[in-house]
């Protein structure tokens, strides 16, 4: 077990060196953060108070009520725009995205207050968007960023305690699922089989994140479930969400991000896009696929991003035009 997490060490070398030679360090992820992106940073800012960093954690936006177990109030700070300066900082390292758009308005005043800002992510860099800064750390077979994370703390010979293991933990069951998409790779069940050992409850995660139902979100999804359309011969499902349902049941917008793969979980189904209504005639688009479809290139043809199986985009312009565009492109994606 040790020889195959020393080799992940490895990789993460010039980040560990950037943060032995820092004295302040600001961490961040991406707007709308989720478990992985924030259990990462939030499981390094443990390990570098260890080590009496001066360390300051940034969300860009609210952080969804489903995380809230993870304890963090008393120190994790949300950047706006009527924010105070953010003071001089040696380095800041970005998780879970390396596109500074999905950061701003905080990335604009890194980038005049920091010595370097660095993204450290496992997202492919897109075709069409911008170069992420020189030194930023990205691995694409990660299946988390947390694990990222995990290699950086341990290259610090920083020991694990509770509260890092707990953060981390988080980060790797949520973006794996619950390890159904782990890359292939025995890395996730091995950092978790380490961090479990610091967690009394790790069931507790998982209730956490996973079993978040509510009375109003069950009967939410029982109207939204019954308008799945099916194209391409059941292979392509689509969905629309529209504003007033979410509002109709007292939700907010995290409460529909789980749908998409809910709905990957038909047996038929090959891929499926979801459109969630942001104002009318303006949506965000979830793309998933099974593996056979390569679909980060529809995303991508959108001016969106993401994995190659799991990807999305804001789109702006009449819903049934753009529907049919990406059920085609899928169709085609399916054919090629
Ligand atoms: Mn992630």
């Amino acid at each position: 077990m040790e020889t195959v997490l020393k080799l992940e060490h490895l990789k993460v070398n010039s980040i560990v060196e950037k943060i032995k030679s820092a004295k302040s360090i600001l961490l961040s992820t991406h707007k709308q953060c989720d478990g992985d992106g924030l259990g990462a940073i939030l499981g390094l800012y443990h390990a570098l108070k260890k080590i009496n960093k001066d360390v300051r954690l940034f969300t860009v936006d609210e952080v969804p009520r489903k995380y809230h177990f993870l304890d963090f109030n008393n120190f994790l700070e949300i950047y706006e725009e009527s924010h105070p300066p953010i003071e001089n900082t040696d380095l800041s390292l970005i998780f879970d995205t390396n596109d500074f758009r999905m950061v701003e308005p905080l990335y604009s005043e890194l980038s005049k207050k920091c010595e370097e800002v660095l993204f450290v992510d496992h997202h492919p860099i897109l075709n069409d968007g911008p170069e992420p800064n020189t030194g930023s750390y990205i691995d694409t077979t990660a299946a988390s960023t947390g694990e990222i994370a995990y290699s950086i703390i341990k290259s610090l010979d920083i020991e694990l305690d509770e509260k890092i293991a707990r953060a981390l933990y988080t980060s790797i069951v949520f973006d794996t699922q619950l390890f159904r998409f782990v890359k292939s790779a025995s890395t996730s069940h091995l950092i978790s089989a380490e961090l479990i050992k610091y967690e009394k409850d790790p069931e507790e995660i998982h209730r956490e994140l996973f079993s978040t139902y509510t009375i109003g979100k069950v009967a939410f999804l029982g109207h939204v479930l019954s308008k799945i359309e099916y194209h391409s011969k059941g292979q392509v499902a689509v969905l629309l969400i529209k504003d007033k349902y979410l509002h109709r049941h007292n939700l907010d917008v995290d409460d529909s991000r789980d749908i998409i793969d809910m709905i990957m979980n038909i047996k038929e189904l090959k891929c499926a896009a979801l459109f969630r209504e942001i104002k009318e005639g303006q949506y965000k688009l979830s793309l998933r696929s099974k593996g056979e479809a390569e679909i980060l290139s529809v995303a991508e043809s959108f001016q969106g991003g993401g994995h190659l199986y799991a990807a999305g985009a804001y789109i702006e312009g009449e819903y049934e035009k753009i529907k049919q565009q990406t059920v085609d492109l899928l169709t085609q994606k399916l054919k090629s």
